[in-house]
């Protein structure tokens, strides 16, 4: 599986791209990432990419011939099919877990990136991108969008965690829907707190059990937190603020 991405500003990812599991999948050939510096399709000795708005208004929009003419160069390059275009946009369809997983299925996704107030809309109205947002937030810039995008997509390409059962132990993606149950490793007591016997027991079909009961408990706790939004993320009861 190809990425692209389009940005004014490549050199954020290559954190990302250089640690953990984007590392290995890359190093094994399984997925690519290519940057691309929205700039350098930009003209005149400023190379400049953004402009005021007409009619008015804050900030700095950009400008579409600089993107536009990226993002077809970028699809036009030979050796790839030109893929699905996404724009990173807080107006977008909202990703979840069955975006991503569709996304999965293609070999090709390419990323536009904005910053600033957004895109001249000839961009929009001449490329026809599906417009993506990770949540109902504003951020500074597509970027970690992009990034997030990346994380959740490479993640279900097959062979990229190795062990292929984890995808379907996730929780959003396990048909029944729930929570995932407490997990501990070493060691078996800290600050006062053990780790439930029956996990030390050796006992598969208890341990079974045990887990699918944690499971069914924290999902019951959270739809109550969610109804009255009274407790923390374990579905403990919140300790009261001090007064
Ligand atoms: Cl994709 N972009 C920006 N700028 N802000 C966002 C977003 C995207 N998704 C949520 N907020």
């Amino acid at each position: 599986m190809r990425f692209d991405v389009l940005t004014l500003f490549p050199e954020i990812f290559s954190g990302y791209l250089t640690q953990s599991l984007l590392k290995l999948a890359i190093d094994r050939g399984l997925t690519s990432v290519h940057l691309h510096n929205i700039r350098d399709w930009a003209e005149g000795k400023h190379k400049q990419v953004d402009d005021k708005p007409f009619g008015g208004g804050p900030g700095m929009l950009l400008m579409a011939g600089p993107v536009v003419e990226a993002v077809e160069a970028v699809q036009a390059a030979a050796d790839a099919p030109p893929g699905r275009l996404l724009l990173m946009s807080p107006q977008g369809r909202r990703l979840d877990q069955s975006l991503a997983e569709e996304l999965s299925t293609s070999n090709r996704l390419v990323l536009l990136c904005g910053r600033y107030e957004g895109f001249d809309q000839r961009v929009v109205d001449l490329l026809r991108p599906e417009e993506i947002s990770i949540g109902d937030y504003v951020l500074n810039g597509g970027e970690v969008a992009a990034m997030t995008i990346i994380d959740s997509v490479v993640r279900l390409v097959p062979g990229v965690l190795g062990d292929e059962t984890s995808n379907q132990e996730d929780s959003f993606s396990r048909a029944g829907r729930t929570l995932e149950y407490a997990q501990y490793t070493r060691p078996r007591e800290y600050r006062g707190l053990s780790v439930p016997d029956v996990l030390l027991s050796g006992n598969h079909p208890e341990i079974a059990a045990w887990r699918e009961a944690d499971a069914a408990r924290r999902t019951a706790a959270r739809l109550r937190a969610m109804d009255s939004g009274l407790q923390d993320s374990a579905g403990e009861p919140r300790p009261k603020p001090e007064a």
